[in-house]
């Protein structure tokens, strides 16, 4: 860490330059360190944070991952072919944020990843293509192009892909947050998977996918949303009536041109997982975002369409399949170009838990 400022009353005279010296020098040896040489790095006046504002083009992590999958077998022991994207300020680990992995996944025609299980949260988000089928606590569901699909914390899962095309799609989970504090447990499952079928919908869908209905056997509220699958037609139809709404008058959209839900737990109406939030968001041409900052990162994949993503003041062109990273206390907005639909996850659920939120609108530009 940077030394700081030498506080008001050092000492100028050469024997007690010498002095301090030692003192240090002891310090050090005895594993102790003064809080008035780290203030400023420790404690700064608003969040300083280290990962940085980038972007993954597409049309750069596609290829690459097609590229592993003719190369680099799925099976037990690596377990998935998934490549993490590594923030550049984060000292060469494969995280997205301090808190968040983000990664493409590739699985080739009929290909498995067994199964297993960990104490990480993970959700699946598919920017296009279909015919893979996540088993999810023995329970296969359906991945197709716009879905939003969870494996909460310590649930058995694998991966199926049950048709003669390649599918990749984006991964995200707490494993940064979980590997900082210390707290990954993961164990292996059998071989192979405990379901082959291919069911259009999933046990958890036909259960918990009827809007605003919970089965009366099951009530009571969970920690991660029992719905293991979000459609993409139910997301979209959402979108199309906030807008829709707005067309005519009502208030329904966050800001003129921008509609967005937020992905929630039935049983109680909160974040899908204990750790992430995941919102989709739909921006009509020529609509921006209300510049702000957040405490928490995030990260947002272009669905369709292209738009500029302005952190920090500079302007980041992006279009389909294209993911960037917003850090902590950042200042950011969007802007569509074309009609622009984005999907975002954040770390927010752990902060707000914790009384650690804040959140800043700049009316006045981002600077
Ligand atoms: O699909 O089970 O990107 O366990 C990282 C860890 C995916 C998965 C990742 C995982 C998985
Ligand atoms: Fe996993």
């Amino acid at each position: 860490m940077a030394s700081g400022p030498i506080p008001a009353a050092a000492p100028s005279s050469p024997a007690a330059e010498k002095e301090l010296a030692e003192l240090y020098a002891k310090f050090g040896a005895a594993h102790m360190i003064p809080l008035w040489t780290q203030l400023g790095e420790l404690m700064p006046d608003e969040p300083a944070p280290r990962a940085r504002p980038h972007v993954w083009r597409w049309s750069e992590l596609y290829p690459l991952a097609q590229r592993a999958g003719d190369l680099v077998p799925v099976g037990r022991g690596g377990e998935r072919r998934a490549i993490a994207l590594a923030n550049p300020g984060l000292d060469g680990m494969p995280f997205v944020t301090p808190t968040l992995w983000a990664a493409i996944q590739y699985l080739g025609p009929h290909e498995v990843a067994p199964e297993h299980r960990h104490t990480q949260n993970a959700f699946r988000f598919v920017l296009e293509g279909e015919g893979v089928w996540t088993v999810v606590n023995n329970d296969p569901v359906a991945m197709r192009r716009g879905d939003f699909l969870l494996t909460p914390g310590w649930n058995f899962h694998g991966h199926q892909n049950a048709t003669s095309e390649p599918m990749a799609w984006l991964d995200g989970l707490d494993i940064p947050f979980v590997y900082g504090n210390d707290l990954s447990f993961f164990e292996y499952g059998p071989d192979g998977l405990s379901d082959t079928s291919t069911p259009e919908r999933s046990r958890a869908e036909r259960l918990w996918a009827h809007p605003g209905l919970q089965p009366v056997a099951l009530l009571g509220s969970r920690p991660s949303s029992p719905l293991a699958a979000y459609r993409w037609e139910h997301t979209d139809r959402a979108l199309v009536e906030q807008l829709a709404l707005e067309a005519e008058g009502h208030q329904a959209t966050v800001e003129p041109g921008h509609a967005a839900v937020r992905f929630s737990n039935p049983t109680t109406g909160g974040d899908v997982l204990p750790t992430i939030r995941a919102d989709f968001h739909r921006l009509l041409p020529g609509a921006a975002t209300t510049p702000q900052r957040e405490v928490g990162s995030s990260v947002w994949q272009v669905f369709t369409g292209r738009g500029t993503a302005v952190i920090n003041g500079v302007e980041h062109p992006v279009e389909h399949g294209d993911v960037f990273v917003v850090p902590s206390w950042a200042s950011y907005e969007i802007r569509a170009e074309v009609g622009l639909d984005l999907f975002r996850f954040t770390d927010a659920p752990i902060f707000e838990a914790l009384h650690q939120y804040r959140q800043l609108t700049l009316r006045g530009g981002t600077s």
